[in-house]
């Protein structure tokens, strides 16, 4: 068996090597050095940049594997209850600094590569980003993964390895360009391939009835689903875990070697090439839904790889001779899923168990019942999840089956119990059987399916619990919690500012804070201290200086370090409301114009940066990319105001860039509708980096500000439960404009910024849209409001010890928001489980 126990894990246990692998420079730098000779990818002739990043980073792998060795060996003798993350994303990033920084081998690896000429800040930009998400709900996947193995949790992430990641965008003339991005253009030194882990994942076909009224699944098309490894390191922890990305391959036997003869070349590889299509490409959408078919034979494929290779693990950690305890399972076993993106797990271990383990539906239930947990972190309806239920009857019958018995189960269940939901059952029974375009409803699925159901801030939650949840609150009042996002401060403070860690480590006299982040409150008694203040502003500059040198040379644009840092960078959407950025932007040009130059003298100077991807068939989000250009083009050559306004369109926001933005910030917006935005997690990288945050009363911006005082954050706008009622005063025409906003408006339609028509932009914030829905996300109404907690930005400015103060306060309070605290609640509330520390 291919599968069999140690093939589940790495082959064989590394004892052979008689000291752990050293990480004395001198021996480090001969390693780096024997990589760049005997790699086969390159010409061992030359030592470039690129050469020493893949050496290094082969060096490191070989650290790496040693631990994750280790790790694996040791979950499968003590065998405790393991998690498994399933999710459609993980946005990952650059893996080198965030591996030696993890091991604690930076310095040497730095020492080691001078050595060789190198330097190692050089080396670490060689690296491209691992971009298999779309933004914050695979950011959040990759920093769960960080906490989970730095808090030594059996806990594992499986997604897949697409060929290209989320694209790569240029800025042109006409605003956005998607271009496709190959991270594995070289290879990947991260990844292990593992020839020996493979299952196969069936789609089509029809469903047999056995003499036994036993049903399975056959016929159709059948591609293999092969192992890709990335070890994920912990900090300070020899624990290594594993994120284990699935690729879709045809085997030879599926290759017509006739058909090829005979000259007919397509159709001899056709399943090869269907097989290639699955991982070709992540899904890039951000919080929209499209109803392609690839999408939901991707999600499929994650689903039954991954459930399969949990099902023979937990055999194989029995001794791998049945008969199984299904009952123990949920002991054994959590599986969360990252959105409804993979709820297609459910149907799934349903089949598993009952068709090809034999058991009984009730048996099943209680076991996938007991095992699965879903998060939800959107309520936007456009970006719920829902399925045409015929094409879920052509591509996996016997899923369909199972849902239609759970979905039966369900309403027969409410009919007999709750006949006071008996009239509700229409919107949440899981098919929706409207006539026009029958789909069935994921989260519905999800939510009677699920042990536990949460959502990502308190806000959020509590609107589940309140509105797209409720009646399910009432059958279930247990079911629904709350797991407030976090960030991992490795990547999000210790490895992107080395400056300001060392002056907290230095004030605090400890660097436990890297694992422990609620000792950050231990600066609060410093806040006013002169000297920390010095020191705290000499870092920040450092890093504003840092990130103008790189606005300069991606933009090309100049940008003094002296005036405030002002950065709004997250996915473009109408309700993230960047316009509101940049019609507040507009409207400070115009004012800055019209002033004297001794009121000019008077005002704060700003550099506004704005970056993000839109989604390609998005045609407002890239109108908003083309607006904040085109103001740009126009502010920042303009010698009227050019020492007070600039603004930047930071070109292919990733989480590289992200890196070098967040450190150098002094102000991020966070100005989404309220109760829009589900969490949001870079608010929180923002607030832990010093930075001060405007912002709504939406997402984690309420516990943010909670935690470092209201009087440290410019706080405005409407709230969650004053959105509908605006709306319909809206929709009625018993809105009054503010002049301000009309102003802005206004000044685009002169042609102030180029001739691009953005009439229908602006139209989106009229009443009269056609849609019936004019200024859905309130821009209008949060205008005026909006505007004055900016010129309450501007004089908290000017008074340099009490911004510095302010900054200091925002970092203070972010220990909350740390992704150890989030993945310690979901370990302990939810998977019930527990540290499995490597010795
Ligand atoms: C979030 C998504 C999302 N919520 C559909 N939902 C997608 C939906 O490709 N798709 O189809 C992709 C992503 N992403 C974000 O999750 C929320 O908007 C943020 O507020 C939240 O912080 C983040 C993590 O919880």
């Amino acid at each position: 068996n291919p599968n069999s126990d140690a093939a589940s894990g790495p082959p064989v246990k590394a004892t052979a090597v008689p000291h752990p692998l050293s990480s004395d420079p001198a021996d480090l730098a001969s390693n780096i050095n024997y990589h760049a000779r005997f790699n086969p990818h390159f010409s061992p002739s030359k030592f470039d940049p690129e050469q020493a990043f893949f050496s290094t980073a082969e060096s490191v792998r070989d650290r790496l594997l040693q631990q994750w060795n280790d790790t694996y060996f040791h979950y499968h003798a003590t065998d405790p209850k393991q998690t498994y993350y399933l999710s459609m994303e993980y946005l990952q990033g650059r893996a080198l600094t965030n591996a030696i920084g993890n091991l604690g081998i930076q310095d040497s690896y730095g020492e080691a590569l001078k050595k060789l000429g190198h330097d190692l800040e050089v080396i670490v930009e060689q690296e491209k980003d691992a971009a298999l998400g779309n933004g914050g709900l695979g950011r959040l996947a990759s920093c769960f993964l960080d906490s989970m193995a730095t808090l030594s949790l059996p806990a594992w992430g499986y997604g897949l390895r697409y060929k290209y990641g989320l694209f790569k965008q240029l800025i042109t003339r006409d605003g956005q360009e998607e271009v496709a991005e190959d991270w594995l253009e070289k290879f990947s030194p991260w990844e292990i391939v593992r020839h020996d882990v493979v299952f196969p994942v069936r789609f089509f076909g029809h469903v047999e009835v056995n003499t036994d009224g036993s049903r399975k699944w056959v016929g159709g098309e059948v591609l293999q689903a092969l192992a890709y490894d990335v070890p994920i390191p912990g900090y300070n922890t020899k624990n290594t875990n594993s994120l284990r990305l699935w690729e879709a391959k045809a085997t030879a036997k599926d290759f017509n070697l006739f058909q090829f003869n005979d000259g007919q070349y397509e159709s001899a590889g056709q399943l090869q090439s269907r097989a290639e299509q699955i991982c070709a490409v992540l899904y890039p959408g951000d919080a929209t839904e499209s109803g392609k078919l690839l999408r939901l034979k991707q999600q499929f494929f994650l689903c039954s790889a991954s459930l399969q290779d949990i099902i023979l693990r937990f055999k194989d950690r029995r001794g791998g001779k049945g008969p199984w305890q299904w009952s123990e399972f949920p002991s054994k076993v959590a599986v969360q899923l990252n959105d409804t993106h993979p709820t297609l797990a459910i149907p799934e271990l349903m089949r598993l168990l009952m068709d090809e383990e034999g058991l009984g539906w009730d048996e099943a239930w209680a076991v996938v019942t007991r095992t699965i947990a879903y998060t939800n972190h959107t309520v936007l309806p456009e970006a719920l999840e829902k399925w045409s239920q015929a094409v879920m009857w052509k591509l996996l019958p016997r899923h369909m089956e199972i849902i239609v018995e759970i979905d039966r189960r369900f309403v027969e269940m409410v009919s007999s119990k709750r006949t006071d939901l008996e009239n509700k059952l229409p919107s949440i029974r899981i098919l929706d059987s409207n006539p026009q375009k029958p789909v069935v409803r994921m989260a519905n699925l999800c939510v009677v399916s699920a042990h536990t159901v949460n959502g990502v801030a308190q806000l959020h939650s509590d609107i589940l619990k309140a509105e797209l949840f409720s009646d399910y609150v009432s059958i279930w009042p247990t079911k629904f919690q709350n797991k407030t996002n976090g960030i991992t401060p490795r990547r999000w403070l210790r490895f992107c500012s080395p400056e300001l860690s060392n002056i907290i480590t230095k004030w605090l006299k400890t660097d436990k804070w890297v694992t422990n982040l609620d000792l950050l409150v231990g600066l609060r008694q410093f806040a006013d201290n002169a000297g920390f203040q010095d020191a705290w502003e000499a870092a920040k500059m450092a890093n504003k200086r840092r990130l103008a040198q790189y606005i300069l040379q991606v933009t090309g644009v100049t940008i003094d370090p002296n005036s405030l840092f002002d950065i709004q960078v997250k996915r473009i959407h109408e309700y993230k409301r960047q316009l509101l950025n940049i019609l507040g932007v507009i409207y400070r040009y115009k004012k800055l114009k019209e002033m004297s130059p001794e009121e000019r003298k008077k005002t704060t100077p700003r550099t506004v940066m704005i970056g993000g991807k839109a989604f390609a068939t998005y045609t407002n989000a890239k109108r908003i990319v083309k607006l904040v250009t085109d103001v740009g083009d126009v502010v920042n050559s303009d010698p009227e105001v050019n020492d007070l306004l600039k603004v930047v369109f930071v070109p292919n926001y990733n989480v590289s860039v992200a890196e070098m933005l967040i450190p150098g910030s002094e102000l991020s917006q966070h100005i989404s509708t309220a109760g829009m935005e589900a969490s949001g997690t870079s608010n929180m990288k923002f607030a832990l980096n010093g930075c001060l945050i405007i912002g709504t009363l939406d997402g984690a911006n309420v516990e943010i500000r909670e935690e470092i005082g209201e009087e440290n954050f410019f706080l405005f706008g409407a709230t969650a439960d004053e959105v509908p009622r605006l709306r319909k005063e809206r929709e009625n025409g018993l809105f009054k404009p503010d002049f301000r906003f009309e102003e802005a408006k206004q000044y685009i339609r002169s042609g102030a910024f180029g001739t691009y028509d953005y009439n229908l932009l602006l139209d989106s914030l009229e009443g009269n849209t056609g849609y019936g829905r004019g200024d859905y996300f309130l821009v209008g109404h949060d205008f005026p409001s909006y505007m004055e907690a900016q010129e309450r930005v501007d004089e908290a400015y000017k008074d340099r010890r009490r911004w510095l103060k302010m900054s200091i306060m925002s970092t203070a309070g972010s220990g909350k928001f740390s992704s150890d605290r989030t993945i310690a609640q979901y370990a302990k509330e939810i998977w019930n489980i527990g540290e499995c520390r490597v010795p």
